[in-house]
């Protein structure tokens, strides 16, 4: 069929989109307005089209991935927040905290081809500033060229608090231990209502915008997140998006937004309905839609789910993560899906959607490109 501007404008204008195919072609900013038409149209189909085109411009046929392992250090925490059903206090039944020693062994037993370890825990500030330092010392230890992407802005918060020093000056200390870049968790929804409501002891929103600024001018890459699908508004995702794409045109340091589904079993919302996969594949259209300026669109196949993460590809996601093992937060929250793929599941899902599937770096450098078939099978060991 040939689809032309004026086709998809005809469609768009049922769908409540009228405009936003034009400015998506032309690759014009989208509004807060348009933001909140593309969470309530029923045309999914048409926002994972111009998803796609905006995919295919940026990224080709490329799906990226990486071989990775998860280190939750601990899953002591004070924050209290009612989506988590990870945290626990010393003392309750499966609480647990890593020692320095423990997450050296556990990164050097884990997946020898693994490039990057994913560490990220409660808040629990008896664990003293020396703590942190000493667990990004044992990683390396672990394995000397691993890149270590750790400590969400909530962590990083506390672990400043904890240095009583100079946001600038407790980044060098963390860099020097082995801290090589920040993932994008903690961030939820920014709206103050939601806050108060549902995380009321976490970072301030502004707060949380104004260290992920100082943590990018300090020559640090983070991702970005929104959990949705708790009480929030239609209005407030946008306004999210808006903020995070607000502080990318200041700082660029924003490598990949990822939209997190809440999963509500063992937490206090659990009578909340998980989004469902068409809600899920909103998400990621709506993240590549207004988010202009970010350059990957990340389908965490470990809370979409495979065959969700499978069908954002080609909806507007470029990148599945990684390979994963050890993941704890949303394993505890009821995720369904397997504590890992290996190398040839994730090829096999790329291929599946019609997609190459490149094996990337933390920071998004290519380690290999596995474009022919028979190319996988020499390169994959796992
Ligand atoms: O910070 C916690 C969220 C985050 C639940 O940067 C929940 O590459 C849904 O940030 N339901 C951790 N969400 C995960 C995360 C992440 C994951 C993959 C890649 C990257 C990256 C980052 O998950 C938490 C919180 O915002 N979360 N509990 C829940 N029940």
């Amino acid at each position: 069929m040939d689809i032309t501007i004026d086709h998809l404008e005809q469609r768009a204008v049922a769908a409540g989109l009228t405009g936003i195919p034009t400015k998506v072609m032309a690759g014009e900013r989208l509004s807060f307005e348009d933001g909140v038409a593309m969470y309530k149209t029923d045309d999914v189909t048409l926002l994972g089209l111009l998803a796609n085109h905006v995919r295919e411009q940026m990224h080709g046929d490329i799906c990226y991935y990486n071989v990775n392992t998860h280190v939750n250090y601990t899953n002591y925490c004070n924050q209290m927040c009612d989506f988590c059903a990870f945290q626990r206090r010393p003392g309750d039944d499966g609480a647990y905290c890593m020692s320095p020693d423990q997450i050296e062994n556990a990164v050097k037993t884990a997946n020898p081809e693994a490039t990057e370890v994913h560490m990220v825990a409660g808040v629990w500030p008896a664990l003293g500033y020396p703590y942190f330092l000493d667990i990004l010392r044992a990683a390396k230890r672990g394995r000397p060229d691993i890149h270590v992407k750790a400590f969400t802005m909530v962590e990083i918060d506390q672990i400043v608090r904890l240095a009583k020093k100079p946001v600038a000056e407790v980044l060098a200390e963390l860099r020097e231990a082995g801290l090589d870049s920040m993932p994008g968790g903690g961030a939820e929804i920014f709206a103050e209502r939601v806050h108060e409501e549902l995380y009321p002891r976490k970072l301030s929103s502004d707060n949380w915008v104004k260290l992920a600024k100082e943590i990018h001018d300090n020559g640090f890459k983070t991702n970005c997140t929104m959990m949705y699908g708790m009480i929030e508004t239609i209005e407030e995702r946008v306004d999210h998006l808006q903020r995070l794409r607000n502080l990318q045109d200041e700082t660029g340091g924003f490598q990949t937004y990822i939209p997190l589904a809440f999963h509500p079993d063992n937490t206090k919302l659990e009578h909340l309905e998980k989004p469902s996969p068409t809600e899920r594949l909103r998400s990621i259209a709506v993240g590549r839609l207004f988010l202009d300026n970010i350059p990957h669109i990340k389908a965490y196949w470990i809370m979409l789910g495979l065959e969700v993460a499978q069908a954002a590809l080609t909806m507007g996601a470029d990148d599945l993560d990684g390979t994963v093992s050890q993941e704890k937060i949303y394993h505890e929250a009821g995720a369904s899906t397997p504590q890992q793929l290996t190398r040839a599941d994730i090829h096999k899902l790329i291929r599946e959607a019609g997609r190459r599937p490149v094996e990337r770096n933390t920071v998004y450098d290519v380690i290999a490109d596995f474009s022919d078939e028979s190319d996988s099978f020499e390169k994959c060991t796992v």
